[in-house]
């Protein structure tokens, strides 16, 4: 949000915040104090196609996921390296941006205020021909899986453009490991 003389609003200027007392020195424990909604949460939701997923925003950078029902239900991912950031100033709304091992991309709008999630998911072809490929607790397999994705084929590309209903927020502290493992 800049103005006409292209200052960036303070809204999205405020200092960092530390978040965990163990981790002071650490600068994963670091939060934009923008982001301190969404981060630590554990939400539940389901899109509109009856997929539901349980994701865990560990961090500013991280998430566990597990996904309850649909297409790949009982995969679970820990520590899938993500961006957020948050797209509104005024309500408690972020986007976090993320690509699989598997290569699939995911791009979620989170809106906390009216427990909406919308989100696209980009998935390749070899996902789409066999999902259950990914049906496994993913930090396990990794090599496979990087050879699933090198194989591919990645194209034609299956674009899910989903919104969802976040039906359970749950309040954790930060770096938890024990939540999806
Ligand atoms: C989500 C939609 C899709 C999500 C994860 C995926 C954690 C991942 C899909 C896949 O890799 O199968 O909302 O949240």
């Amino acid at each position: 949000m800049d103005d006409l003389n292209g200052n960036h609003s303070k809204m999205f200027l405020n200092a960092n915040v530390t978040i965990s007392s163990e981790k002071d020195q650490d600068e994963e424990a670091l939060v934009d104090s923008t982001l301190v909604p969404l981060v630590g949460k554990r939400l539940i939701y389901m899109y509109e196609n009856g997929w539901e997923y349980e994701v865990y925003y560990k961090n500013k950078s991280s998430i566990d996921y597990k996904v309850l029902k649909g297409m790949v239900a009982g995969r679970c991912v820990n520590n899938q390296i993500i961006h957020m950031r948050r797209v509104s100033a005024m309500s408690e709304m972020f986007m976090v941006n993320w690509t699989e091992p598997t290569g699939t991309c995911v791009c979620q709008v989170v809106d906390l205020d009216r427990r909406s999630m919308q989100s696209v998911i980009f998935f390749p072809h070899w996902v789409v021909d066999n999902p259950s490929k990914t049906v496994l607790f993913q930090n396990d397999h990794l090599p496979i899986i990087a050879t699933y994705r090198d194989v591919g084929p990645t194209y034609p590309i299956r674009v899910v453009n989903e919104s969802g209903f976040i039906h359970t927020i749950l309040n954790s502290v930060l770096d938890n490991e024990r939540h999806m493992s």
